[in-house]
């Protein structure tokens, strides 16, 4: 076994073990995509898929954090584990609203049944969708019942990490005319669920009354084209779920509503474990291979040896020499050739 194999299992054997700098350490070789979190995960994986992972996003402001906080008394409450993975796509280093809500949750910093970790942007969108489901690998091997992922913003990044989730969780506030935006970002495509929250506001009724309306009404093409179940075509976010996603209200302030979001959470989960989501569930797994796939290619094309001809290859498309199509031939034959193509 190489270093960096020992040194993950030795890693990976900790966090499962219940230690938690062990468990803090691997995440940060996830986010950083060393080798120690590839031999950790390949350790790991068999034994995971048990952890529900729900992704919660929606826009800025809305009460994500107040609501996760809510959900982990909630769960907590119930003797379950709770981890908690704060992303924030749109900042290399961990922002502002992240480290807010780092000391909202200060009162769990000794119960061990909670895990809370931000993780910074590293790299394109689908790579952090791909280092989101590994840190959640990492977390359901660890022992944490529930997974939840709470994105920043409302780019098309964090749809991509909320739509990674088992469970898809879309917020929105009344008073904020969000509805229309959500939809523009397309984050009510990827909803398992929508809530309304800050309940406790004029407008709330009013505004889940709207998306139940428009959620009726709208039929997405990614739903159409998940429809048959069936994982192989170019969508990778294709993903089969009910047409209509439960519209939920609640106050994550004082925790109201958070019980049946609870509920909610566990009757999707449950369904997925039905069998309703197998579809999803190899729609994820070809996202993941195919991420590291390409990953993989990228790595030889742009290892040394190989990274001049890349260069070379690449400039002639930018100076229409060559055309794209041709240009990836070359560069696929060059792998299976044995030397650079040119
Ligand atoms: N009235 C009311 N205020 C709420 C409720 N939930 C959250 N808030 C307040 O709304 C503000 C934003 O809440 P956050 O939980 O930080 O929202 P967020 O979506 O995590 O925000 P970002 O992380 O910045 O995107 C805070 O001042 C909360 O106290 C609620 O149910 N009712
Ligand atoms: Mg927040």
């Amino acid at each position: 076994m190489n270093p960096a194999g020992s040194r993950a299992e030795d890693l990976a054997d900790a966090a499962v073990a219940g230690d938690r700098r062990a468990l803090a350490r691997l995440l940060t070789a996830v986010e950083n995509r060393t080798p120690t979190a590839e031999a950790a995960l390949r350790r790991l994986y068999p034994a995971t898929g048990r952890a529900h992972l729900v992704g919660i996003t929606g826009a800025p402001g809305a009460g994500k954090s107040t609501l996760v906080a809510a959900l982990i008394a909630e769960v907590r409450a119930a003797g379950r584990a709770v981890a908690v993975v704060a992303v924030d796509p749109s900042s290399p280093i961990t922002g502002g609203a992240l480290l807010g809500d780092r000391v909202r949750m200060q009162a769990y910093a000794s119960d061990d049944g909670v895990f809370i970790r931000s993780m910074a942007s590293r790299g394109h969108a689908g790579g952090l969708a791909a280092t989101s489901t590994s840190a959640a690998t990492v977390l359901d091997a660890a022992g944490f019942d529930l997974v939840l992922l709470e994105t920043v913003g409302t780019g098309q990044s964090e749809v991509e990490v909320a739509a990674a989730a088992d469970t898809t969780v879309v917020l929105e506030a009344p008073e904020m005319g969000d509805e229309v935006q959500a939809i523009k970002a397309g984050l009510l495509e990827v909803a398992d669920i929508v809530v309304v929250n800050k309940g406790d506001r004029p407008g709330a009724q009013r505004t889940a009354a709207q998306l139940r309306a428009m959620l009726t009404s709208t039929v997405s093409p990614r739903v159409a084209a998940a429809g048959g179940a069936s994982p192989a075509g170019d969508d990778r976010a294709a993903r089969p779920r009910p047409k209509r996603p439960e519209v939920l209200i609640t106050t994550a302030s004082t925790g109201e509503g958070v019980p049946a979001l609870l509920a909610a959470l566990d009757r999707h989960r449950s369904a997925g474990r039905e069998g309703l989501a197998d579809g999803a569930r190899l729609a994820r797994a070809e996202a993941q291979v195919w991420a590291i796939v390409s990953e993989r290619l990228r790595d030889r094309f742009h290892g040394t040896t190989a990274a001049p001809a890349t260069e070379e290859t690449l400039r002639a498309v930018v100076e229409h020499r060559l055309d794209p199509y041709t240009a990836a031939d070359q560069l696929l034959a060059s792998l299976t050739g044995g030397g650079p193509a040119n």
